[in-house]
């Protein structure tokens, strides 16, 4: 289970924190400070003056954020020959979630790995990630996209390096599925359901488009929410359920696979900018490897954690596998919520989300529904009474 040590607050320093916590070793590293060339690629590095840098992930060891954070903290090293050192930090050592954007926008962390539900504010066009039933149900297609796509690697990250993110990498956590304590499998069962969600306004617009009432919060509250009846249900990967024991709490999982769960790899533009370019690439390097590696971690736990689930007699879990024809009447409610998101998603969204439309039913030969949500479509979700704005500049300005 997720202990829950209480979040860090602003009372302690954040530096006396890092220094005190110092990253988490936890024996995975692979403890090379060799400081000459590095022997398993033939790259020359004895000339990189040492470094320790910060890496921060949303959440804890053995999870797969931190792993792909701790394998990637190993091949810097590696390809550095002991010279580039990164301490990486469990979630819950530097706060929150939110918390932890804004220690990497600030420079207070190097690395960090961001999940786009965190930054619906800051940087309204990611909350294209929050559109349900746009992507496809083949993860290995979806990262496919993740990686090649022009609208994601173009279009979109510009916007996120001006707010002080330069996100490195797209990647798949898995599909998501619905838990809750009561049946998940109709609109009808949103009705009034308390939903927790993560922060971005599109996440919550997405549920309301259901019925539910949804609640952000972070996951660090998650389990007592939902222990405590403050919410009903949330949604997350298998392998997240599983190993946070959400499935302690609820009593039901619906296997919806209404949209897969994308995280970042990101780091201050200015750190990253100001690297000679040997190191550099030595990041870029990194980034590339973790790409299939990252894909594997999330495959292997999330087929790991179903069993897990299943077999977990002390706490049982109904677990209902939704029909095609049951989710269309879900596809069906999210379509109109891809025109909230050109209106109200800033100013490049609609640009962003035509061309991604394109590029998924090119690059998956599905149709998902590009272009069918109608003129009027952003009537039907409630553009007026809506308290999900994307756009706090806007807000501000008014
Ligand atoms: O539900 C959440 O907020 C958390 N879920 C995952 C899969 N990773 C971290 C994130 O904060």
């Amino acid at each position: 289970m997720f202990k829950k040590t209480g979040l860090l607050t602003g009372a302690l320093s954040l530096s006396f924190v890092l220094a005190a916590c110092g990253g988490n070793d936890d024996g995975a590293d692979n403890g090379n400070t060799d400081t000459g060339n590095n022997g398993d690629n033939g790259e020359a590095a004895g000339d990189i003056e040492p470094q320790e840098w910060r890496f921060v992930v949303e959440e804890t060891q053995g999870q797969v954020q931190y792993e792909y954070a701790q394998e990637f903290a190993d091949l810097v090293d590696e390809k550095s020959g002991g010279a580039l050192d990164i301490d990486v930090y469990e979630f819950g050592a530097l706060g929150s979630e939110v918390d932890q954007v804004e220690q990497l926008t600030q420079g207070i962390v190097e690395f960090a790995i961001i999940s786009p539900g965190f930054t619906g504010t800051l940087v309204p066009e990611g909350n294209i990630f929050a559109l349900q039933f746009l992507f496809t149900d083949d993860q290995e297609t979806n990262q496919e996209i993740l990686n090649e796509s022009e609208a994601i690697n173009e279009q979109l990250v510009p916007l996120y390096e001006e707010q002080g993110i330069l996100p490195l990498a797209f990647w798949t956590e898995g599909a998501m599925q619905w838990t809750g304590n009561s049946p998940l499998q109709t609109p009808d069962d949103f009705q009034g359901f308390q939903m927790r969600t993560q922060e971005s306004p599109l996440i919550l617009e997405s549920y309301e488009a259901y019925g539910a009432n949804p609640t952000a919060m972070s996951w660090g509250e998650l389990y007592t929410g939902l222990q405590q009846g403050a919410v009903d249900g949330q949604e997350n990967p298998i392998f997240f359920i599983a190993d946070a024991n959400f499935n302690e709490v609820q009593d039901y999982m619906t296997i919806s696979n209404h949209n897969m769960y994308v995280t970042m790899t990101t780091v201050n533009p200015d750190f990253y900018n100001g690297l000679d370019e040997e190191v550099q690439q030595i990041i870029d390097e990194s980034v590339e490897e973790m790409r299939e590696r990252g894909f594997e971690i999330q495959e292997e736990q999330n087929n790991e954690f179903l069993s897990q689930i299943e077999d977990d007699e002390d706490n049982p879990t109904e677990i209902t596998e939704l029909s095609e024809e049951e989710r269309d009447a879900f596809r069906e409610l999210a379509l109109p919520v891809r025109d909230y998101f050109r209106e109200n998603g800033g100013d490049q969204a609609e640009e962003i989300l035509d061309t991604l439309e394109q590029e998924i039913e090119d690059m998956s030969g599905e149709d998902i529904g590009a272009g069918e949500s109608g003129d009027d479509a952003e009537d039907e979700v409630d553009n007026e009474n809506s308290n999900n704005d994307m756009n706090e500049d806007e807000d501000d300005e008014e």
